[in-house]
């Protein structure tokens, strides 16, 4: 093993490291540099979009802001390694922050704007983040009081940062990336700082099933590696116009290739905050976008709204990026018959394996496969449970290991055992290997629920439903749901003289601080949950049996 160069970091074997380094995959450089190298080449070129407050960014704008936060990072006191969490939607804002801390090597924790205080301050204490970065409020929500407890509850946090009004005791994120002139000197200081590219350029967040999200280390090389492969198998350039229409703090929307791979190919990235299908059409046909990014529950919104109002504004639009769920086959070659874009399913996750249909695969690749992996090095492997391999065909667990997917969660050694095997990740997804290596995800073995590409721990909402007074058992499982794909339905068993509705149950998790997404939107009252041999509750009944009663009230 090679020794770590951050505790709590789990590092790739010596001789891949030497391997990866030797075959060019990793370039040991910081993520930083090659967004520098486009601003060079092409400076005034548009690099971003935001639809939210109108602004456009040239390259060498989204530079100069970057090194000027960096430059007022150091002055505050950031140094490498320091942990920052970041809770903002998409936005300019994003990006340049972002690659300050890459400038600084300063971690950016990827929180998601719809996360409360629950979640944040767990990822906030588990990172031991020194500041949070956010807005002063987003659909309605108010984040400016809740910086304030997320200071007093985690004692690392010393900062709040805050976009727009940032009222009277954080910090001004907007004076924060103010434009600044930085003396040759001042550069000279920055470019100075120097950073271990096998260290993380930030940390992911993983839709883990047990507990709370765990932190995934991605470094400067893995990261670079990642977005490089995944901006050739989409075939990204500099003449594209790419659509972020998904949060940005995920995976997909940043790297895969997302728009670090815009930037760094030398594209434009325009940034839309919501996916409403009005605006966002409005922004396709007015910077004649070639490439979105979306999930399931996106594309089918966007193709009903296409086929209802035949707008005809996204006819500059080459791919669409489709991936986060299972993509449902019915829907797949609407793709191309209502938005006249080529679909490419993507099947990826946070902790590294990206796979893709590729182009130019025949259509019934494109709409019945989640695609292959996009590098030569991603190793894949489908076993069953006692973890002997599968022949292709059959179903089975894939486990995967390569250049880009981490050998562990940081500072976990639990999850870990239980998630990585040797080495090899296993996502606790169902997939079937065809023989041209394609992948079609099946189901999951794992207690999540997957609401239009946000995970839901299925444990930790019934944890924290088990709270309330009078419940005897409960369970939540995943309900299916035309346009989320799934959504959460609770099950319980209520004590004599107790009540409980979906209301109550809603306001309890509220209350808790969690975010929307997992709040179940159904609840059934049962006398019993039915249990399997071992004493566990049966969830696959369950499901069955809110599938059943949903299909019956359809009729
Ligand atoms: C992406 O990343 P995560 O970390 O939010 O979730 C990963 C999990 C996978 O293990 C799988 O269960 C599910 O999400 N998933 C899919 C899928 N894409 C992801 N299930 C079926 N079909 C698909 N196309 O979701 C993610 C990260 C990078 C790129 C794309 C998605």
């Amino acid at each position: 093993m090679t020794e770590t160069p951050m505790p709590g970091m789990v590092p790739w074997p010596e001789e891949l490291v030497e391997f990866y380094r030797s075959e060019g995959l990793w370039q040991d450089r910081n993520l930083f540099q090659y967004i520098e190298d486009t601003a060079r080449s092409s400076p005034s070129k548009t690099a971003l979009v935001d639809t939210g407050d109108g602004s456009r960014l040239s390259y060498r704008e989204v530079i100069d802001r970057a090194n000027a936060a960096a430059w007022r990072m150091r002055e505050l006191g950031f140094r490498e390694q320091d942990r920052v969490v970041i809770v903002l939607p998409n936005s300019w804002q994003l990006v340049v922050l972002l690659l300050a801390c890459f400038r600084t090597g300063v971690i950016p924790v990827m929180a998601l704007a719809g996360h409360r205080r629950y979640e944040l301050t767990h990822i906030s204490a588990r990172s031991q983040a020194r500041a949070l970065f956010t807005m002063d409020t987003w659909r309605d929500f108010d984040f400016r009081p809740l910086t304030q407890e997320l200071e007093n509850e985690v004692d690392t946090l010393e900062w709040s940062f805050i976009a727009r009004d940032h009222g009277p005791h954080a910090r001004s994120l907007d004076d924060l990336l103010a434009p600044l002139d930085l003396s040759p000197a001042q550069t000279a200081e920055l470019d100075a700082i120097s950073i271990d590219p096998l260290l993380p350029a930030l940390f992911q967040l993983s839709g883990g099933t047990t507990g709370l999200p765990k932190l995934i280390t991605r470094t400067h090389n893995d990261y670079a590696y990642n977005i490089e492969v995944c901006s050739e198998v989409a075939g990204l350039t500099e003449d594209d116009v790419q659509l972020a229409a998904l949060p940005l703090t995920h995976n997909f929307g940043l790297a895969c290739p997302g728009v670090l791979g815009a930037l760094t190919v030398g594209a434009t990235s325009v940034l839309a905050p919501s996916p409403n299908p009005v605006k966002v059409f409005e922004a396709m046909e007015q910077e004649q976008v070639t490439t979105a990014v979306v999930v399931p529950a996106v594309a089918q919104r966007w193709i009903a709204h296409e086929a209802e109002h035949r707008t005809g504004k996204t006819v500059s639009l080459r791919v669409l990026q489709v991936g986060g769920s299972r993509m449902p086959d019915e829907l797949a070659p609407r793709v191309q018959a209502v938005l006249g874009a080529t679909l490419q399913q993507v099947y990826g996750m946070a902790e590294g394996l990206i796979n893709m249909t590729r182009l130019d695969d025949p259509e019934e690749v494109i709409t019945t496969t989640q695609g292959r992996p996009v590098s030569p090095h991603d190793e894949v492997r489908i076993v069953d449970p006692e973890g002997n391999d599968l022949p292709d065909g059959e179903r089975g667990l894939l486990l995967t290991r390569g250049p880009y997917t981490p050998r562990g969660y940081f500072n976990a050694p639990e999850a870990n055992e239980k998630s990585f095997l040797d080495g090899w990740y296993c996502p606790g997804d169902v997939v079937v290997r065809r023989p041209d290596g394609n992948l079609v995800v099946q189901g999951r073995d794992k207690d999540i629920i997957n609401r239009g590409g946000e995970k839901i721990s299925a444990e930790e909402v019934e944890s924290l439903l088990y709270q309330i007074d009078g419940v005897e058992q409960l369970a939540v499982v995943a309900m299916p749901d035309e346009v989320y794909g799934e959504k959460v339905c609770l099950y319980a068993v209520i004590r004599d003289g107790h009540t409980l509705t979906l209301e109550q149950a809603c306001e309890h998790l509220r209350e808790v601080g969690i975010a929307a997404h997992n709040l179940p939107e159904r609840i059934e009252i049962v006398d019993r949950l039915p249990m399997t041999k071992i004493r566990k509750i049966d969830k696959k009944v369950l499901r069955e049996d809110i599938a059943a009663k949903l299909a019956a009230e359809e009729q």
